[in-house]
């Protein structure tokens, strides 16, 4: 019987990614101004969504420096050393692209201003 708790466990993390993407393609956009860079080489979540005037921080917790580079045409890049934060106020309404500029093909992320 000790096993059942567990067994129940897992059913519950199964089913919720599942649940939250609904088809698979690009997730939906969190309601969140937390992003984590947990191990190894990810924005998590990826894509986020916030009220015009609303920082975002970024928590960088992988065993590596990265940044938050805006695709925005401004060039902000905001680094995020190991163990670092790093924060950003998004004034206008829009859809903002990111990358990390070190690691581009495996870390991008989306914040999406309304
Ligand atoms: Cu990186």
């Amino acid at each position: 019987m000790r096993r059942l708790p567990a067994a129940v466990l897992v059913a519950v993390l199964a089913l919720a990614p599942a649940c939250s993407e609904g088809g698979g393609a690009s997730s939906e956009p969190v309601e969140t101004n937390e992003v984590d860079l947990p191990k190894s080489y990810r924005f998590e979540p990826d894509a986020i969504r916030v009220d015009a005037g609303t920082t975002v921080t970024w928590t960088n917790k992988d065993d590596f420096p990265h940044n938050v580079h805006l695709l925005d045409g401004s060039d902000t890049t905001i680094d995020l050393p190991l163990g670092g934060r790093g924060s950003f106020t998004f004034e206008e309404a829009g859809t903002i692209q990111y990358e990390c500029s070190l690691h581009p093909q495996q870390m991008q992320g989306t914040v999406t201003v309304t």
